[in-house]
């Protein structure tokens, strides 16, 4: 294959800017709403993934975010690994159509060593990122109808009834932070009282602090937002309640949980933080998650990816390199290696021809060797034998000579006994 020629550094062309008042109306203010209305003609990606024990309501919970009955089936308490499942939904709102994908820990916290609980949802994480890598390097792309499975938020489901968080839980988020945007919440808030659920919050942001685990803030550098997003920094994590069950409260059903001493209400915010996480996740900042998926934990994993294939924007010596040079440099390193292996294999293989001949001489040697033997034995044998066969005939010879003298002389002394009588 023949190197392509290019120039290795693109000529810069410095140009002056100057800023021009428009005489009259030209039209292209209308670039934010062409934006708007191509979006919403391709319409949104985004995928969840739902981290905690099973049977913390993770799956009532989405139900109830995006009010719904996403159908899931219950797992079971004994499975011997966690599993990663993960389902794709097409929903729409108006004229705003959302593929939403869904993705569960089956099995999570369910096994008794649950040092490796982590190692499933890193892979499951990172193998979202490779394929997304994979189809941006490829020369035929086609990342407009590209389904990208990357995990735009990671809601970690913390247990209301502990003391804090579980090793696990430290574990599995510091294992995540660089990867996924963490939004800690706790599921089944309705099951820990008013005084201890402030004191349960503060020390789970106490320990994820001291254990510098970095979980997802809600933007405050977007004025429209910053006021709301403020705020409700300071809430997380979030306690919350889901339910499939809907009560008759006055005039209105609603989403709720009924006790024998009285009733929860999802939507209601004296009761637990849903709405407060509904607004922030879908709401408010669903855009600023998609974004920064793609341009932190995205780019983090595919800067170090690259760098572990070999690309990198400087050489040795620290000056500008550019992806052609290395993958020529590359190339011609695999093309070097390549060209030592087959030598190798070239003088292995002579080589081993050189033994099997010489092996095979050595035989034939030997049978030679013996087949003079063999010949020269079977001409001894041949002349014994025939030395046999001669000694033989000469007793023969030499019997049936005695043999007619005997019956000659008695014949002779017959006759003269007969004569007598
Ligand atoms: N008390 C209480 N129970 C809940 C809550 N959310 C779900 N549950 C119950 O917990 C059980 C397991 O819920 P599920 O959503 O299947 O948990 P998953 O295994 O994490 O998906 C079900 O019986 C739910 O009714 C909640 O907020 N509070
Ligand atoms: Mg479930």
């Amino acid at each position: 294959m023949a190197a392509i020629d290019v120039e290795p550094m693109p000529i810069k062309v410095e140009t002056a800017m100057r800023t021009l008042k428009l005489s009259g109306h030209v039209g292209f203010d209308s670039l934010p709403d062409q934006l708007v209305n191509k979006s919403v003609q391709n319409g949104f990606v985004f995928n969840i993934l739902c981290i905690g024990e099973t049977g913390l309501g993770k799956s009532t919970l989405m139900d109830s975010l995006f009010n719904t009955n996403f159908e899931s089936s219950p797992s079971p308490h004994n499975l011997p690994t966690v599993k990663l499942k993960a389902h794709t939904y097409e929903l729409q709102e108006s004229s705003v159509r959302l593929k939403l994908t869904l993705c569960d820990t089956v099995g999570y916290g369910d096994q008794v060593n649950k040092d490796d609980s982590f190692k499933a949802v890193v892979d499951y994480i990172d193998a979202q990122f490779e394929a997304y890598l994979q189809e941006e390097l490829k020369i035929k792309r086609s990342l407009p109808t590209y389904h990208d499975s990357r995990l735009h938020v990671c809601l970690y489901f913390i247990c209301p009834t502990g003391h804090g968080l579980k090793s696990i839980d430290l574990v599995c988020m510091k294992k995540l932070d660089t990867k996924v945007n963490i939004i800690p919440i706790i599921a089944k808030a309705d099951t820990i009282s008013k005084t201890e659920l402030q004191k349960f919050k503060s020390k789970i942001m106490q320990e994820l602090q001291s254990n510098g685990v970095e979980i997802y803030q809600f933007p405050t550098d977007d004025e429209s937002v910053s006021e709301v997003n403020t705020s409700m920094n300071s809430h997380i994590p979030f306690a919350v309640v889901g339910s499939t069950d809907f009560v008759k409260i006055g005039n209105k059903t609603v989403r709720a949980r009924q006790y024998p001493w009285g009733t929860v209400q999802v939507e209601n915010e004296s009761h637990c933080d849903f709405v407060k996480l509904r607004e922030m996740l879908i709401r408010t900042n669903m855009e600023d998650m998609r974004e920064k998926t793609h341009a932190r934990h995205y780019e983090l994993y595919r800067r170090r990816r690259l760098a572990q294939m070999g690309f990198s924007d400087v050489d040795a010596h620290n000056k500008p390199v550019s992806f052609q040079q290395t993958f020529e440099q590359k190339r011609s390193a695999h093309l070097a290696e390549l060209q030592l292996k087959e030598d190798e294999m070239r003088q292995m293989f002579v080589q081993r021809v050189k033994e099997k001949e010489a092996e095979l001489k050595e035989a034939e040697k030997e049978l030679h060797a013996k087949f003079d033997k063999l010949k020269k034995d079977h001409t001894e044998e041949k002349k014994r034998l025939e030395e046999l066969r001669k000694k033989i005939e000469d007793d023969t010879i030499e019997f049936n000579r005695r043999k007619q003298q005997t019956q000659h002389s008695h014949h002779t002394l017959t006759l003269g006994k007969s004569k007598k009588k």
